[in-house]
């Protein structure tokens, strides 16, 4: 049966906070902290589990190797041998956002009748730029069946794609042709934009998707330079709704109107900057919430803990909630090591809309599958790293065994590889 599923990303053991997403208000204001790979990746796994009993469909992508001694070694160096800032950008776990790593169009939308998925190339960010090859191969793996699915590589450099992360689809249920709405960004501001409209425009035609149901909308200058470096931080979309920050669109009347125009059902939940400012709605990560349609039909926000701290967001929501609004219900959770790095909920997961019958079942998430995986994180993750183990060749010796360990258990010796 075609359902949405969301695939997140595995905390990896390596999670550390290096500072290094310029743009991310998060990253930048953590960098040298002390960091929890171990309650980072319980964290991620607790919201999986409990979006599991809510009765949705759950995947998950394995952490890719670190330190990416493949990667090094084009760059002509060893770990030993790097600068601590190519240790770090080496090192980083942030393939734990899965949101970044492909941009995903279902079936119906696309010409065809394949689901199509281009991984995303993350050129912006030197310690994102070598997460596709390893993407490519999980998603060449979990997406194997060519009667349903077609995995592309990335979009070549200097276009910048940052996969789902800047993708919306409108549509009435989940397997009905939607509407997909690419967002991209201008540089020009302080932060880099890492979206860019040329590489929109190529997955769009590499999806074969309809030009009379795909739109093109830019993110506002404003939401960038408060911290916006991906619109999933100020826009989430579901099935009909669109749940968005005033100040998310540059061109918002005309996007809302060109929505209307392609999905007279759309139903679009603005929230004013005068209830919930842009700085709000940035360190809350309110609309980094899934926005998920439950078995009953009913919408849900899956929030992390920061929006029920944040005064305006909270006071928002409970509004909404006594209202006639379509977002029934709330669930909060904990993942405060991933925010700290600038991840909500909804940048841990991608979603898929298939039939998980057609999946490699490896990648598909079962209540008995996350008690193993939770055992072994409790086994071989790191409980902390502190900025100077980074420099620790018996830290680096540990990260690849801990992977290696879970590449066994999940029966994925093939991910146990470099791949460079
Ligand atoms: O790309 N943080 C990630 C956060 C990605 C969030 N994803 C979505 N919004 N979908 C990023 O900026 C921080 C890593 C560091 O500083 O070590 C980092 O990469």
């Amino acid at each position: 049966m075609i359902t949405e599923i969301n695939f997140d990303g595995i905390v990896g053991p390596s999670h550390n906070y290096a500072g290094l997403s310029l743009g991310n208000l998060a990253s930048a204001r953590n960098f040298g902290k002390v960091s929890r790979p171990r309650d980072a990746a319980l964290q991620g796994l607790a919201k999986m589990r409990a979006n599991l009993e809510r009765g949705l469909a759950q995947g998950f992508f394995l952490p890719q190797r670190r330190p990416d001694e493949g990667w090094l070694q084009q760059l002509g160096s060893t770990m030993a041998q790097a600068s601590a800032g190519l240790q770090a950008n080496a090192l980083s776990a942030s393939s734990m956002w899965a949101a970044n790593a492909a941009t995903v169009s279902p079936a119906c939308d696309a010409a065809d009748g394949r689901c199509h998925l281009t991984v995303a190339n993350l050129v912006t960010m030197p310690h994102r730029s070598h997460e596709w090859r390893e993407t490519l191969a999980q998603l060449q793996l979990a997406f194997a069946d060519p009667a349903h699915f077609a995995v592309h590589a990335p979009v070549p450099a200097p276009f910048g794609d940052e996969g789902a992360a800047n993708h919306m689809r409108l549509c009435a249920a989940h397997g009905a042709p939607g509407v997909e709405v690419f967002v991209y960004g201008e540089s020009g501001g302080p932060f880099p934009a890492r979206q860019h409209r040329e590489a929109s425009e190529a997955v769009a035609r590499i999806h074969g998707l309809d030009p009379a149901r795909t739109i093109f909308a830019r993110q506002s200058d404003e939401a960038i330079a408060a911290g916006a470096f991906h619109n999933d931080v100020v826009a989430v979309a579901n099935e009909r709704v669109l749940f968005a920050h005033e100040q998310a669109f540059a061109e918002r009347d005309a996007l809302y109107a060109d929505l209307r125009a392609k999905l007279p059902e759309v139903e679009i939940v603005e929230v004013p900057a005068s209830a919930v400012s842009l700085e709000d709605a940035i360190a809350s990560y309110l609309f980094n919430a899934q926005l998920v349609t439950l078995p009953s039909g009913e919408m849900a926000l899956v929030l992390p803990s920061e929006a029920q701290e944040t005064a305006s967001v909270w006071a928002w929501l409970q509004t909404h909630m006594a209202g006639n609004g379509p977002i029934r219900h709330l669930f909060v959770h904990d993942l405060r090591e991933s925010m700290a790095n600038g991840g909500g909920p909804a940048c841990l997961r991608l979603r898929v809309v298939a039939d998980p019958a057609t999946i490699d079942q490896r990648f598909i998430a079962t209540p008995e599958k996350l008690d193993r995986i939770e055992a072994l994180i409790r086994q071989h993750w790191p409980e902390q790293i502190a900025a100077e183990d980074l420099a620790s060749p018996a830290l680096w010796r540990d990260l690849v065994a801990a992977r290696s360990a879970l590449c066994m258990e999940l029966d994925l010796r093939e991910l146990d590889r470099d791949f460079f």
